[in-house]
């Protein structure tokens, strides 16, 4: 296997950049300004806390300006009876501010939401940001690759000449992993974007399961136990482990404790809010028992496939998600070093959103 190779370039605009692609083999990619690069020089401080008032609160339940039966080309259909919705026949592009309320409030009520046939990745980084932002502040991602002059994107790429996240699989069985993103952070992301700029043949597919179902299929006596506990989510691995492979860390890690059922503003459903990524105890147990609880709880939500949806990229197709209620995985089931299997790269947007909020008044704490 050959190894990562990266062009330093130094004295650019913002410092010093590496990239974490070969140029010589993307020439001609028509999206190369979003090919993954790392500022390993701007330093970002804590994220302090902010009012957050969900855009789905606003909304007409109904969703008449989003769904419009008006509108001759949209269709909308249910993915699974549980989670995911796919639309075509509607740009996010276009969508007015009663729109976007409206697609916040579908977003959380069905957890993820494919749009089909979309030009956003075609509209400029300036423009998705706008679009992202309406949602909540944007979220710069601790350890990650991102866009060249855009740290709010997070660079989703493996190909051959960048192996770093295929080889953190490599130890593993599979490349399946649910996780809700960077939940250790105070106000973690609510709602996130994820373009794929190049999509390959078949494979590279991405899997949601919904975090309110895996809550709503516990008996009652687990409901109870878990509604007045707290886990740590942790950004201390994901940081050190960038620093052991000689990433630039931009922020400092958090922990966070957060509820381990919350309650969606907008909603008001309740979700497990843990995820085998980033949640490491469960407060006040003993070590056994939050080990057990919390491997009961991963084991659930990756076996659940009756509360996971499973999707296929195809060409211009855009998925939003509420990061508060499902948890996801990439399903990096393709070669990257075999040119027929395509080349897979994408970049997400991520929102931060409320400071969880449980049952019978329990908040996160920090
Ligand atoms: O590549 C994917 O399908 C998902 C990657 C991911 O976990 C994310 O964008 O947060
Ligand atoms: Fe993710």
């Amino acid at each position: 296997m050959s190894a990562t190779k990266t062009v330093t370039q130094s004295d650019t605009a913002i410092g010093k950049l590496t990239l974490a692609y070969d140029d010589a083999i993307h020439q001609k990619y028509k999206y190369h300004e979003y090919l993954p690069v790392y500022d390993e020089e701007t330093h970002f401080d804590p994220i302090q806390p902010f009012e957050f008032t969900d855009r789905g609160l606003a909304a007409d339940k109904a969703k008449p300006a989003l769904l419009s039966s008006t509108n001759p080309d949209l269709k909308v259909s249910k993915l699974t009876p549980v989670i995911g919705t796919e639309i075509r026949g509607l740009q996010l592009s276009q969508l007015n501010d009663t729109q976007k309320n409206e697609l916040a409030l579908l977003i959380a009520e069905r957890g993820v939401v494919i749009f089909r046939g979309q030009d956003f990745k075609d509209i400029g980084p300036e423009k998705q940001k706008e679009f992202a932002r309406y949602f909540g502040p944007l979220h710069v991602h601790p350890v990650g690759a991102h866009v060249k002059d855009h740290l709010e994107y997070h660079n989703i790429y493996l190909g051959p000449d960048n192996e770093y996240r295929a080889r953190q699989r490599r130890e593993r069985l599979t490349t399946t992993g649910y996780h809700s993103d960077v939940s250790y952070e105070h106000q973690p992301p609510g709602i996130t974007i994820l373009t794929l700029l190049s999509v390959p043949p078949t494979g590279g597919d991405t899997a949601w399961a919904s975090q309110t179902a895996a809550y709503a299929r516990l008996s009652q006596p687990i409901k109870t136990l878990l509604e007045g506990l707290r886990a740590e989510h942790s950004g201390f691995n994901q940081a050190e482990n960038a620093r052991r492979d000689g990433k630039y860390v931009r922020r400092e890690p958090v922990k966070s404790e957060h509820p381990i059922v919350r309650v969606h503003p907008a909603t008001g459903e309740k979700a497990l809010f843990v995820n085998k990524g980033f949640t490491k105890r469960i407060i006040g147990l003993q070590h056994e028992e939050s080990d057990a609880l919390l491997q009961l709880l991963f084991n659930h939500i990756a076996l659940g496939q009756d509360f996971q949806v499973r999707v296929k990229w195809e060409e211009g197709t855009v998925a939003l998600w509420d990061n508060r209620v499902t948890a996801h995985t990439a399903i990096s089931d393709f070669d990257i070093h075999n040119p027929q299997e395509g080349l897979r790269h994408g970049v997400r947007l991520t929102t931060q959103a409320d400071k969880p909020s449980g049952i019978n008044g329990l908040e996160s704490v920090w």
